[in-house]
């Protein structure tokens, strides 16, 4: 007369900032192949297969063990049709995922229409670079190179040299993948602290003057603020914020990296460029920019829609707003 035993519940929230966040990822083989088809996603415009996958990636992220069967995927929320027979055929060691990466980087769309060097890429007129590109391309070779830890320190010295130098006052904490405490990034970003509103206006400006000065810049973007509570949240609610920030790349002189590494040889040069984010948001609204730049992004993006849906709220890099009124919340923060 016993009654059947309950069904497992599925205990993995469908919001990412609802599950543990960890980087000791016990689904790698899985994960990079999901990876590299939201990647690929990404690059052909697919935005929506380009999320499933991500989404799909960070629920398995999120799990304390390996997936010992495809079976366990009843139990877990966010995974479309397609994420799961991409899983079922890595399971089943069809050894997909050497065969995709390769196929589906990329430069494939470039690769197919016959360009095989970077000079014939930028010299394509129907190939439109913006400036970012353009000076991406010049020092591709590191830029495609991943941003280690200690280089990442190494430039946040740097960067707290020249913010020291413009403004003693201001504090510099890295954002970004690094500040989730991963031990690689494609780039480094930085958000500065200054303790008064207004002293962030200029801010950015007179840093990008010290780097050139310094003869360490390679490429600006500066984006002046566009910044005004009173016309936010913005009728199309985005996640790109009004903050002053710019995009730099800059020279990291290997001398100043302190990591083993090999020898250099012969006629290398003595650095390597390294793309930079600098955010100067206004004091009052430094807690919400810092949240935004922590990421990840994903992580970002379910929190505003946990906030909207189960909260009642909306949430950006500025502020917390309440859905019904738009009315800004904790305005003191
Ligand atoms: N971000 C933001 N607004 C922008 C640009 C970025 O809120 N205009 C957020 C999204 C990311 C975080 O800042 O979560 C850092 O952006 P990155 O693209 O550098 O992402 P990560 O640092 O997480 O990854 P990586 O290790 O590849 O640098
Ligand atoms: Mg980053």
């Amino acid at each position: 007369s016993s009654s059947p035993a309950p069904k497992p519940v599925s205990t993995v929230s469908p919001f990412a900032c609802q599950r543990r966040t960890t980087l000791d990822n016990h689904n790698k083989n899985f994960t990079d192949l999901l990876e590299v088809l939201a990647e690929n996603m990404e690059l052909s415009g697919n935005q929506g297969p380009c999320l499933a996958f991500r989404r799909a990636a960070s629920v398995l992220k999120s799990l304390n063990t390996a997936l010992r069967h495809p079976e366990e995927m009843k139990h877990l929320p966010c995974l479309g049709e397609h994420s799961k027979a991409i899983i079922e055929v890595e399971y089943l060691s069809l050894s997909l995922s050497l065969y995709l990466s390769s196929a589906l980087r990329t430069s494939e769309n470039w690769f197919s229409r016959g360009l095989r060097t970077l000079e014939q890429i930028l010299s394509d007129p129907t190939i439109r670079l913006n400036r970012m590109q353009t000076a991406g391309f010049l020092f591709y070779d590191d830029i495609s190179r991943p941003v280690s830890r200690a280089e990442a320190e190494a430039m946040k010295v740097l960067v707290e040299d020249a913010v020291k130098r413009v403004n003693p006052s201001a504090r510099v904490c890295i954002t970004g993948g690094f500040r989730r405490g991963k031990d690689f990034g494609h780039d480094v970003d930085f958000i500065i602290r200054t303790p008064e509103p207004g002293q962030e206006d200029g801010l950015l400006p007179a840093l990008i003057d010290w780097f050139r000065r310094q003869n360490v810049l390679l490429y600006a973007d500066l984006q002046e603020s566009t910044f005004d509570l009173g016309k936010l949240p913005s009728r199309r609610f985005e996640s790109m914020d009004h903050f002053h920030k710019c995009f730099l790349i800059v020279k990291l002189k290997r001398d100043d990296v302190c990591e083993e590494r090999e020898r250099d040889e012969d006629g290398r040069r003595d650095w390597r460029a390294i793309r930079v984010d600098l955010v100067a948001p206004p004091i009052e609204r430094y807690a919400y920019a810092l949240l935004g730049w922590t990421g990840s992004t994903l992580f970002d993006r379910d929190l505003r829609r946990f906030a909207r849906l189960e909260r009642g709220k909306l949430l950006d890099n500025h502020a917390l707003y309440d859905k019904a009124t738009k009315a800004k919340e904790n305005s003191s923060m």
